[in-house]
């Protein structure tokens, strides 16, 4: 399988995220994707290749162009502002608040377009995301030439990113940004399949409304669970769309024998409505050890979880979200992906 990487990736370097009360150094880290690089490289899983680049045409097919202004421009202002430490938001405008405008300061600015608080903007956080992007769109743009799998090594993650605010460490919705490239060139219906352990509340707002994207996501139950407002069972769709947004809250302490059952559902609802890619969320925060989440999935339990999507038989792209353990977060990623590949293998 081939590998899509950036250093640049690593361009942002965030010093504080908001935790438990206390501002920390995040677990969404730089670290993370050397981590993953250096398991990929060892294990032989295939060549690593630089990303090409798309610019924001695609990112404005998903994503409100305020939003992406806004990201762009947030850090500079911050900085102008005279503002001492990272853009950490801390403002909203509430349900008490009817018909709210947006203000020009860039403190108010950068409430309206957080979801949550712990994510700060700092320097070089928008050129990361517009590499991360980039990885997925080359990762989709080689498995939609070759019709080989691919994984996009992206950071940051993109999952919670909704069409016009970010939140959850994400900015721009790698995984929905592909599957809507790969609609543009031709396929009629894409899949997205998102095995994070926090749900894809970002990937659920962007398809809604839409039968041209099924989005399956299985995730701690949003009762317990970051990003809590979203991801219940009877978020079905809407419209048209109604029937193809599939959720499987799970609850903490979840097992892979649950686990692996509701995949297993999710699967064969993706099958059922005939998808012809699958852009699958990768997110290894499910595993035992995550310093976050809460379910218990093992290091060995992720090689079935690639040969249970290989068992699909489509063209696939694998996009890095979150996992937060981060000794062995190139292991449990490696093992999805050469568990995919060898059941391949088999098959051929
Ligand atoms: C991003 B991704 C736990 C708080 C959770 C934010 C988690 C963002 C996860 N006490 N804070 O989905 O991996
Ligand atoms: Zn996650």
């Amino acid at each position: 399988m081939l590998t899509f990487h950036s250093e640049s990736t690593k361009l942002r370097r965030a010093k504080t995220e908001l935790n438990e009360g206390l501002l920390m150094t995040p677990f969404e880290c730089p670290e993370r994707v050397d981590l993953v690089l250096e398991r990929v490289r060892a294990s032989g899983l295939g060549p690593v290749q630089a990303p090409t680049r798309f610019g924001l045409e695609p990112v404005l097919a998903v994503h409100d162009r305020d939003y992406v202004e806004f990201l762009a421009s947030c850090w500079e202002e911050w900085k102008a502002a005279g503002m001492a430490g990272e853009a950490i938001p801390n403002i909203w405008p509430s349900r008490s608040m009817p018909g709210v405008r947006i203000p020009e300061h860039i403190e108010g600015r950068l409430g309206h377009y957080a979801q949550t608080g712990e994510t700060s903007i700092c320097a070089n956080t928008f050129e990361a995301a517009e590499v991360s992007k980039d990885i997925a769109l080359s990762a989709l743009g080689h498995t939609l030439e070759s019709g080989e799998p691919s994984f996009g090594l992206c950071r940051p993650p993109g999952h919670h990113a909704s069409s016009n605010q970010f939140g959850g460490y994400c900015f721009f919705n790698n995984a929905a940004i592909a599957a809507e490239q790969a609609l543009r060139h031709g396929h009629s219906r894409v899949a997205v399949l998102d095995i994070d352990f926090h749900h894809g509340n970002g990937t659920q707002e962007i398809f809604y409304a839409r039968d041209d994207v099924i989005v399956v996501s299985l995730h701690g139950d949003p009762l317990h669970c970051f990003p809590y407002y979203l991801g219940h069972a009877d978020e079905t769709g809407s419209g048209r769309g109604e029937g193809f947004n599939v959720n499987y809250p799970m609850p903490p302490g979840t097992d892979y024998a649950r686990w692996s059952a509701a995949l297993d559902e999710g699967l064969a609802r993706i099958r059922q409505v005939g998808a012809e890619l699958l852009v699958v969320s990768l997110g290894v925060d499910t595993f035992e050890h995550d310093p976050i989440s809460s379910f218990k999935l093992r290091s060995d339990d992720y090689p079935d979880v690639g040969r249970r999507l290989a068992a699909l038989g489509l063209p696939t792209v694998f996009l890095l979200e979150g996992g937060y353990a981060v000794e062995e977060i190139g292991i449990n990623v490696v093992n999805v992906l050469s568990g995919f590949d060898a059941a391949l293998a088999r098959v051929e």
